[in-house]
């Protein structure tokens, strides 16, 4: 099926960033963390992870070497427009559809091409990782773009416990498959369940980050709770959200999208501006929120990221591997 994006909710650029107020209560929130490590509360961290409520607040710390400096969108711009079919194709639909999914208790499950396979709850499966905020440039491939302050942890980190062997070259993911709660899952707009992959020099990438949380707190359903993938250099649809499975596998994954419209959604989707989309230009794109009017910016090789990650790509022709 060849559908066009549905693009069709307009963000009335009203509600302005509070970000000098988030900076600042941020800043009490880093010294309060501070204070509770030096007085050795090393607990701390695994307490609020524990915090599985929507909203509920984080304990992390600010990654500036890894975030952008310009302003976040505001909270209510990233949890009201959305990408998320398995709970509706209007960008307001998540928000909406998404407030009752059960976040808890959630299971993931390791597998494949490694040496320590597990299926983890999910708060064992975080307790190891002490949490970061990061605000990244998203892109998404509809050519809309917005700055959001993550909170998470790096892939890496993870992928690293569960020790891949050298046959693993990729690593697959899968979002939940539960059409009684997820009722995109019921109809046929995608191959559910959702799935995505990475390259595992991609992966294990800094960049490539396991997300928990938004502006501080524990992540909107909508924005993929309670665990969901972010690789700010690709397009959004690379951020697979709700993820029960990681696999590490030999082979390309077929991903969603490229099952769906292989010649318009390739595997690497990799933000690139000289490489149009076949019915739209990835030349510019809007910025959601940013003015009054439908203000367009340039697009950046690898959404701006490209002193972190274009050496992955050395040697590959990016029109062909798009
Ligand atoms: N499971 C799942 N993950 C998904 C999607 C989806 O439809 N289902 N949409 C993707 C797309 S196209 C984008 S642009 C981002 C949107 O993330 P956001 O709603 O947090 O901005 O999520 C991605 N992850
Ligand atoms: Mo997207």
């Amino acid at each position: 099926m060849r559908r066009a994006w549905p693009d069709t909710m307009k963000i009335v650029p009203s509600d302005i960033t509070p970000y000098e107020k988030y900076l600042s209560r941020r800043t009490l929130l880093a010294g309060g963390l501070g204070l509770a490590a030096a007085a050795g509360l090393s607990g701390l961290t695994r307490t609020a992870q524990a915090q599985t409520a929507t909203g509920a607040a984080l304990t992390y710390t600010h990654n500036a070497e890894y975030s952008v400096t310009d302003p976040p969108n505001s909270f209510k711009d990233i949890s009201t427009y959305n990408n998320y079919y398995e709970f509706g194709t209007d960008k307001s639909d998540p928000s909406e559809n998404a407030q009752k999914f059960q976040t808890r208790p959630w299971t993931v499950v390791i597998g494949g091409e490694c040496e320590a396979p597990g299926t983890l709850a999910l708060d064992d499966l975080l307790k190891p990782h002490p949490l970061e905020e990061r605000i990244y440039r998203m892109r998404c491939v509809e050519a809309w773009s917005m700055i959001v302050p993550w909170v998470g942890f790096p892939l890496a980190d993870l992928i690293k416990r569960f020790k891949p062997t050298s046959k693993a070259k990729y690593v697959e993911f899968k979002t939940l498959m539960d059409p009684k709660q997820m009722p995109g899952e019921r109809g046929s707009v995608l191959d559910w369940p959702y799935t995505e992959g990475l390259r595992m020099d991609e992966a294990m990438n800094p960049l490539a980050f396991m997300t928990v949380g938004l502006y501080g707190k524990v992540l909107p359903n909508q924005n993929g709770a309670p665990l969901r993938l972010i690789t700010p250099w690709k397009y959004g649809f690379k951020g697979i959200k709700a993820i029960v499975s990681l696999r590490f596998v030999e082979r390309m994954p077929v991903t969603t999208w490229a099952k769906s419209a292989p010649s318009e959604y390739g595997f690497y989707a990799n933000v690139n501006p000289a490489v149009d989309h076949p019915r739209w230009s990835q030349a510019t794109e809007r910025h959601i929120g940013s003015s009054l009017f439908d203000q367009r910016r340039p697009t950046l090789p690898f959404n701006g990221y490209a002193n972190q990650v274009a050496s992955l790509y050395t040697g590959m022709d990016l029109k062909t591997y798009f």
